[in-house]
């Protein structure tokens, strides 16, 4: 049985699919070549079933043999350390991985994950436009200049980067090549495209079983 273990909810609606982060982690594994198992928690009484192993209710956490980690991007810095296709090990190919991984998640998902969901409201005006327009200027000009954001090769830092680029409302506010064409190399991976295509059929696996009430 594979030492690794990723948790995530057993059925979602359409809307999430193919975006829930357990896919950051089953993308770093297949990337990595490391096997894992995939397991469920109830999406019923979901904010409050699993709160000793996501303090917020949330998903994704992953198991390595007894050490239990939760927060993905936690996940996936665990991953890199165990796979030097992940991160590279020389000082400076890891921090650069480190930096950008951070600047995924500090410089561009801090921004579009509030500005996504002011979208939903009635507002017309979302007051992130501004901020978010100019985070995805900086990094369309950094994308403009190199194929991979760090080691000049494929890390976990394009993992995550293209992971927040990919959401299409990002993708679809305002003309950006280099960041469009970025997503479309990193999202063509047959790595992704494994993990993506596995979590849509544990989802459709699960619309069947509550269908069925299997
Ligand atoms: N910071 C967390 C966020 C996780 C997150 O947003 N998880 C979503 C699924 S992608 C979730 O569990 N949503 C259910 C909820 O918040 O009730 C991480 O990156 O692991």
């Amino acid at each position: 049985m594979a030492e690794l273990t990723i948790w995530t909810l057993d059925w979602v609606s359409e809307g999430p699919r193919g975006f829930v982060r357990d896919l950051r982690l089953r993308w770093a594994c297949e990337e990595a070549g490391l096997a894992y198992s995939v397991r469920t928690i109830p999406f019923e009484d979901r904010t409050t079933n699993h709160l000793s192993r996501q303090p917020f209710g949330q998903v994704p956490y992953l198991d390595d043999g007894e050490l239990k980690i939760f927060e993905s991007r936690a996940g996936l810095l665990h991953l890199a350390r165990k796979s030097e296709r992940l991160m590279p090990r020389d000082p400076v190919g890891e921090a650069e991985t480190v930096q950008w991984i951070i600047a995924a998640l500090n410089s561009i998902e801090m921004v579009s994950v509030p500005w996504w969901f002011l979208g939903l409201s009635d507002a017309t005006d979302n007051g992130l436009d501004a901020w978010l327009e100019s985070r995805l200027d900086h990094i369309e000009t950094v994308l403009n200049e190199r194929e991979w954001l760090a080691a000049d090769r494929f890390t976990a830092a394009d993992l995550l980067m293209a992971d927040v680029l990919r959401v299409p409302k990002v993708r679809a506010y305002g003309v950006r090549p280099a960041s469009e064409n970025y997503v479309a190399r990193m999202t063509g991976r047959p790595a992704f495209r494994k993990a993506y295509a596995d979590q849509l059929a544990h989802y459709a696996a699960a619309d069947k079983s509550r269908s069925t009430g299997a």
